[in-house]
């Protein structure tokens, strides 16, 4: 099936006790047993239900996977996945990634014994130096929250399946509509659904798809043992927004290039991060993995001081200052005081994230609408 069937169709069947054609919300905690062990597949609500589980076949298809499975949010998939380590594993990890992930592997994990090692990985081969024999993950992000550098997830994947490491992609933000990391030789391919997935600011939600059988029962070993699943409703409202990400990500895109290519005409303004420029350094890469380039994008003032990326960020209509993406609204952020303020500045600073940074998630409403806001915004 082409892409915009699949992802309407995605683990959809007709609901077997009423023939329902959308998914139904099993809101139950338990299924009854007619004798111990004597029941049709449900047990108990944290290791199966119905929703989840059609969202999780969704999960695997729109991947091209074979298994997909669901968490409470997106730090709880990868919170799911380093779980699998043990204390002296080491993890390759790249230098530019959300502000959640990185606190969750310093604040938390290493207190566990795990060692990670921070690499900017524009260039694949900057991993090999420090790859040894505990190395069992390399964690990477494509486009990078928030500066937008593009990872080449072939040549990462050419290394780390000669070392036997695993590769874990987070591809929220390119969406599976923009590229899948499998296809490109990744383990496990990790999703905030919070954000393009479910569309619509309306839902916490972590994905996790992968091909390997073994690794898909360690997975879903962690996700029961531990907990972390989401309701049906949750599991509901990701399944309908699944179903219009080609449309939305479509406009995302095309709105996408044109506020970047406004922001980059503009006199006030200085850098401008998206990957569809031709001199973005990985431009090439970009365009050979992903189908479009997507509606994220970062830029800074000429004026660097924080007073003026202040002024910017309190003074536009119609995108909101929130954290947050890939909802069908305009979202404006400013990464180093709220979705990266767990980084510490010099850390920050060294991987290239100002404090005058300013990040956009852009919409879908009207490009002009957009244009004219961070106009009068901008000033
Ligand atoms: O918020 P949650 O669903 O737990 O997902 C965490 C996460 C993981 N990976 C990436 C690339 C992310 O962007 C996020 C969440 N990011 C934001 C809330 C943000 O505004 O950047």
């Amino acid at each position: 099936m082409k892409l915009a069937t699949k992802l309407i169709h995605a683990g959809a069947e007709p609901d077997p006790s009423t023939g329902a054609v959308m998914t139904p919300i099993y809101q139950t905690s338990t299924f009854v047993q007619t004798a111990p062990g004597q029941h049709q597949g449900y047990e108990y609500a944290r290791s199966q239900n119905p929703t989840r589980f059609a969202l999780e076949r969704a999960f695997a298809e729109i991947e091209n996977g074979k298994y997909g499975l669901a968490f409470s949010s997106g730090v709880a998939a990868t919170d799911a996945v380093i779980k699998l380590l043990q204390p002296g594993d080491e993890v390759i990890a790249a230098s530019d990634m959300y502000g959640g992930t990185y606190r969750l592997f310093t604040k938390v994990f290493e207190k566990f014994g795990i060692k990670f090692h921070y690499v900017n990985m524009q260039q694949a081969d900057n991993i090999v130096p420090f790859i040894n024999s505990n190395t069992k993950l390399v964690w990477t992000e494509t486009p990078t929250n928030p500066l937008m550098s593009i990872v080449d997830i072939a040549a990462i994947a050419a290394i780390t399946q000669k070392h036997s490491i695993l590769l874990c992609v987070d591809n929220t933000f390119a969406s599976p509509y923009l590229q899948n990391p499998l296809d490109l030789g990744a383990d496990i391919v990790m999703h905030s659904a919070t954000k393009y997935l479910g569309g619509h600011s309306d839902v916490i939600q972590g994905a996790l798809m992968m091909n390997d059988t073994a690794l898909r029962d360690q997975l879903y070993f962690i996700q029961k043992s531990c907990g972390a699943v989401p309701g049906p409703q949750d599991c509901f409202l990701v399944l309908r927004g699944i179903k219009t990400l080609h449309l939305r990500m479509q406009r995302h895109c095309e709105n996408g290039e044109q506020v970047a290519r406004y922001l980059r005409n503009h006199p006030k303004v200085g850098k401008v991060y998206w990957c569809g420029f031709e001199d973005h350094p990985n431009y090439h890469i970009a365009k050979k993995q992903m189908r479009d380039f997507g509606g994220m994008l970062s830029f800074e003032l000429k004026d660097t001081s924080i007073e003026a990326a202040n002024k910017v960020l309190s003074s536009t209509r119609i995108f909101a200052l929130a954290e947050s993406l890939g909802g069908v609204e305009s979202l404006i952020n400013h990464p180093a005081t709220m979705t990266h303020a767990s980084i510490p500045r010099e850390e920050r600073l060294k991987n290239g994230l100002s404090d005058c940074l300013i990040r956009l998630s852009v919409g879908v409403e009207d490009v002009e609408d957009l244009i004219a806001d961070l106009e009068q915004a901008i000033g």
